[in-house]
Formats: structure tokens, sequence, C-alpha cells
């Protein structure tokens, strides 16, 4: 096979680069561009077909960012200096546009390759580097491997007894057609009601002649309040944005805000609904992350929250029993502790005609038909079925690729049981290879540009400081992971995170062992701990 190297633009000869990374988003793009920068002979492999990352694969209709777009970009190199948004939470297509953006700026194409799923990686000890071989046949060696390809890059499929013999177009929102479907006068049934379900019924709802909802935990959707931005807004946006990057580097989970410090056990009940209006008011996920700090803690603040959001639902839902499915009296999970939503109109299109909200426990989908979905009541019959059923978030994207370590030890059989890892980045037995908004590391508490940027220095650095020494084989030990791993357990076990079966710990895939998958201690005490590490001379680290 011909190694890719062999085609470099700069003619060098080598068929061995410093460094391949395997996933071309936030993460892999900066990885790209920085080691570029330093001299590295570095390469990225995609799966995705062009520039956008998780946004080239969800471009199912109504498909936007839940950040505000000013925060959802990179503070690296001016980049955000000339580019404007058209609205606050931008689509996918802009998204993608943005990264056209970088593109131009960066020239990173040239290093790019595009519909390229790295399927297996073998470390040799002998040459001490890396194989990996995509599906289609190709194989690049490599010094060190930065494995980036996202917390959702393994959709989750629903088994459904006759999926495979429905006639019409059945598609997971994650793996949605790249020329779009047209809902429009469709019967469209929509499974899952997460972020990526609230979307499409959003977009189903305006267009399609019925829209059947199956639900099976409500979602706690806060409201986006989307607004139209012109230059001028972007011009504003501009103004200070250079301190709300730096913001995002000590606030809990990235954004340009942190918690209110005050307790909601400690206000009047005058005082927290003057908070929780104003929040409601603002809209997106400050009434989620900057809300009184015990809230995410303290499961009677949290009720309080709760009870607010539920009296916001009922005034928007006119069928008093979808109101209840929507929105229970008792909460079926404490607010906040699986990721909400942000809705533009999701509640209020159940008050139309043509949509109809189904509860999946009481009415699960028993079968899928030529003609529809079949439960106990008979054949809803459908056009299109949209699975927005989620992903096996964090550790699917890599465990998707067959990776053979020291000896020939596999990753997937390592982490069968239990993810391990050092921080996130880097697991024993792998030498040379390190992850970016992997399992274990802050991910799922940490908007995408901001662990792009500043978890990619710590991998910077860590490259950086290996290359100065002169090292060729780095690994990270066993204890170091096992006592990282004992640290997240430890955040997650009494937390009220235990409380939601949710995607952060793992807990959304059957058969899959659940363990907390998502550094759920801030931003802070992560890179307070890297300090130490670097301190310290990297000691987790065997190098030689
Ligand atoms: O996936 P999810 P998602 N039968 O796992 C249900 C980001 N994101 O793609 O809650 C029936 O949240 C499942 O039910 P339950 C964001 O971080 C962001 O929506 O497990 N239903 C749930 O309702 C988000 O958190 C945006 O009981 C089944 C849904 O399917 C993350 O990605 C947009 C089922 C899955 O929800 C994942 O969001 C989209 C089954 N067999 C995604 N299996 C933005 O706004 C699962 N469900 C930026």
């Amino acid at each position: 096979a011909t190694s890719s190297a062999d085609a470099r633009s700069d003619g060098k000869e080598s068929d061995v680069l410093d460094v391949l990374v395997v996933g071309g988003g936030f993460s892999g793009l900066y990885q790209l561009d920085r080691l570029r920068d330093l001299g590295y002979d570095v390469k990225v492999w995609d799966a995705a077909g062009d520039f956008g990352g998780i946004w080239w694969f969800n471009c199912y209709p109504g498909a936007r960012t839940d950040t505000v777009a000013h925060i959802y970009q990179f503070a690296h190199k001016d980049l955000w200096k000339d580019f404007d948004f058209p609205e606050r939470y931008p689509d996918f297509a802009t998204v993608r546009e943005y990264f056209e953006h970088v593109d131009r700026k960066l020239d990173l194409r040239k290093d790019v390759e595009f519909s390229t799923f790295a399927s297996q990686a073998q470390w040799d000890e002998d040459a001490r580097e890396w194989t990996v071989f995509s599906s289609d046949g190709r194989q690049q060696k490599a010094r060190t491997v930065l494995v980036a390809t996202g917390f959702g890059a393994k959709p989750l499929y629903p088994t459904i007894p006759g999926m495979e013999t429905f006639s019409g177009e059945c598609h997971h929102t994650a793996r949605w057609p790249q020329e779009g479907l047209d809902m429009t006068g469709k019967r469209v049934v929509v499974i899952g009601t997460g972020a990526s379900g609230v979307q499409v019924v959003q977009e189903a709802a305006a267009v399609a002649s019925q829209v059947a909802v199956f639900q099976r935990t409500p979602n706690l959707a806060l409201p986006m309040r989307q607004r139209a931005l012109d230059h001028d807004d972007n011009e504003a946006e501009r103004d200070g944005l250079p301190e709300r990057f730096v913001a995002r580097r000590t606030a809990f989970a990235g954004f340009d805000f942190d918690f209110t410090p005050e307790n909601a056990a400690d206000a009047t009940p005058e005082e927290r609904r003057a908070l929780y209006e104003r929040f409601w008011a603002q809209g997106g996920f400050p009434i989620w992350l900057g809300m009184y700090q015990d809230l995410l803690g303290d499961e009677e603040a949290n009720r309080t929250f709760y009870d607010f959001w539920r009296e916001k639902v009922h005034e928007r839902v006119h069928d008093a029993a979808t109101a209840e499915l929507l929105a229970p009296t008792e909460p079926p999970h404490p607010f906040g502790v699986k990721r909400p939503a942000l809705e533009q109109n999701y509640f209020d299109v159940f008050n139309q005609d043509n949509v109809r909200l189904i509860d999946q426990n009481d009415e699960p989908v028993l079968e899928i038909e030529p003609n529809g979905v079949v439960t106990k009541n008979g054949l809803i019959e459908c056009d299109v079925i949209a699975l927005a059923t989620g992903f096996d978030n964090n550790r699917g994207g890599i465990l998707a690729i067959d990776i053979q370590g020291v000896d020939g030890e596999r990753l997937q059989e390592k982490w069968q049981n239990k993810v391990d890892t050092f921080m996130g980045l880097s697991t024993a037995g792998f030498p040379n290879m390190l992850f970016l908004y992997g399992p274990q590391s802050p991910s799922g508490f940490c908007n995408g540009p901001t662990s792009a940027e500043y978890q990619g220095d710590i991998v910077i650095e860590l490259l950086e400081c290996m290359r100065e020494r002169g090292v060729t084989r780095f690994e990270s030990s066993r204890e170091s992971e096992t006592e990282w791993t004992e640290h997240l357990d430890g955040l997650f076990d009494g937390s009220l995170f235990t409380k939601a079966r949710s995607w952060y710990w793992g807990a959304n895939v059957p058969g899959k062992p659940a363990q907390m998958l998502n550094y759920c201690g801030g931003l802070v005490s992560y890179f307070g701990k890297w300090d130490e590490v670097r301190g310290q001379g990297f000691k987790e680290y065997d190098a030689s």
C-alpha cells in the first residue's frame, strides 16, 4: 500500500510522520496547525467527507449549537476577528462555513485526508512507531498518534425488529443524508428526545403532515432565545472577546460564565424566583451552569428550579396530559444532571394538530414494518423515521478503531469492563498515543473549542517536553490511571449525576459497563492537576 506521506506536497522523503491525528474537528485541526508551526511532520485523517468535524455528520434538519457563536470558536491566531455569525446559535451549515474560514486562513486542507476512516492501529515496539490502517486499505506510519475522534463519533442505533424492512427513509440523526431530506407533507416518526430529537421535532413540525414523537425520558429543555446577528452585532460581540476567551479557561465548563456564587438553599422563595426569571429571560446554558452553585449538588435546591421549569412548560402546552408527559409533577431526574437541550418552540409544537407525543415507556415501538412503526395500539404509517437515539459517547469513537498496543494488547479488550486513562489523555500499554476530548477528560463538561485549545495545549506541552528530552517512547503508568479513575469515581459517587441514566456515564448504552466518562470536577481542578504534573516533571510518564 502507498503511504499517504509518499504524496507529500513538499516532496520531503519520509514515510513516517511525527504525528498522525485521527479526527479533523476543532481538536484535530488545532493540533495540526500548532504542530506544523513547531516543525512537526503531521497529517490528519478524518472519516468525514469535508471540514466540519461533528457538524459534517450531524446535518439533520435543525442541527445547531447550544453554545453562543462567539464562544464556540477558536481564540487561536485572531481567527475570530473577521468571521461574522448570522445567528446567536449557528446551525450546522454556518459552523461548516466557519471551518472553511479557518482553512482559508491556516491552509489546512493540504494536510487533511477526508473520507478516511482509521480502522486499525498497531504499535511496533522495535521501531517505536504506530502503523494506522484505513478502512479503504491505506496505511500510515507515525511516531505518535493523536486520537481526536470527538465525543459523538459513534451513533447508537436502537435494536427494533424489522428496521431493515422499512420502505421509506430511516436515518440516524448523526448519519443524515448529506443532500438533505425534504420532510414537507411527509409523515414523520422521531424516536428519542435528546438535543437532536428536540431539534428535528421543531423542524418536522413546521412542514410535515404528521409527526409522532416517541419520548422515553422528558427533556428538561431550556429556552434558547435565538436571535439574528448583523455585522454591527458581530462587531459588538468582538469587543471584549479576548477577555471572554480567557474566562473560558477558568469557568466550570469552558464557557464565558460560571455559577452564581450563592446558594438557592439560602435564598427566600421570592429571591429565587427573581433569579430564575432573570436567567429564563436571558436563555441558554447560563440557566444551567450559571445558576445558584448548589443546584447541581443539593437535591432540594434543585427541586425548586425543577418546579419553576415545570410551571413554564405547562403554561405553554394546552393539553394537560401532554403537558404532564413533557413536564411531570415528579421530576424524571434532578434538573441538569442530564444535559438539557436548548429549544426554540419545542413545547409549543405539541399544540399543533399534526404533532403527537407518545410515551415510549407505555407504548414502545415493537416493530418496524415496510409502511411504518408498530406499537401495541397498531401501525403508525410513516414516510420518514428519524432515529435521534444518541451515541456511544466518549469511548465509542476510539473503540471503533482496533487499537493494538504493546504485545498486541487490544484497547477494546483493555476497556471492555472499565475505561482507564491518565487525565483522559493516555492509557498504559499504548505508548505514544494521546486522546483529545477523550473519556475521563472534561469533554462532556467542556465547551468543545475551549477544550480543543486548552487541553490541546497540554498535549503540545507533553510532546514538546518529550522532544526536548530526546524521548522516542512515552507511556503513562498503570498507577496514574488507577488513581485518576478512582478520583473520577469518587466525584461521581454520591453526586446527583448518578440519578439520571445519561451518556455522561455511559448508562445510555445497553450492555456496556457504566462508569463516569466525563471529568466533572471543573476546568480549574483539571488544569490545576496538569500544573502539578508539569511541575513534577511528568513523572506519570515512563519516557525513554
Ligand atoms: O442524544 P441523547 P442526542 N428507544 O443521548 C432516546 C450533543 N448535541 O443526539 O433519555 C427509544 O442525548 C433517549 O432516551 P433516554 C449534546 O451534548 C448537541 O440528542 O435515554 N428511545 C434520548 O431521549 C447532547 O447531550 C446538540 O431515556 C431511545 C435520546 O434517544 C449529545 O450531543 C445537538 C432509545 C438520545 O438522546 C447527545 O444528544 C445534538 C431507544 N432504544 C446533540 N435509545 C446541540 O444543540 C435512546 N433513546 C449543540
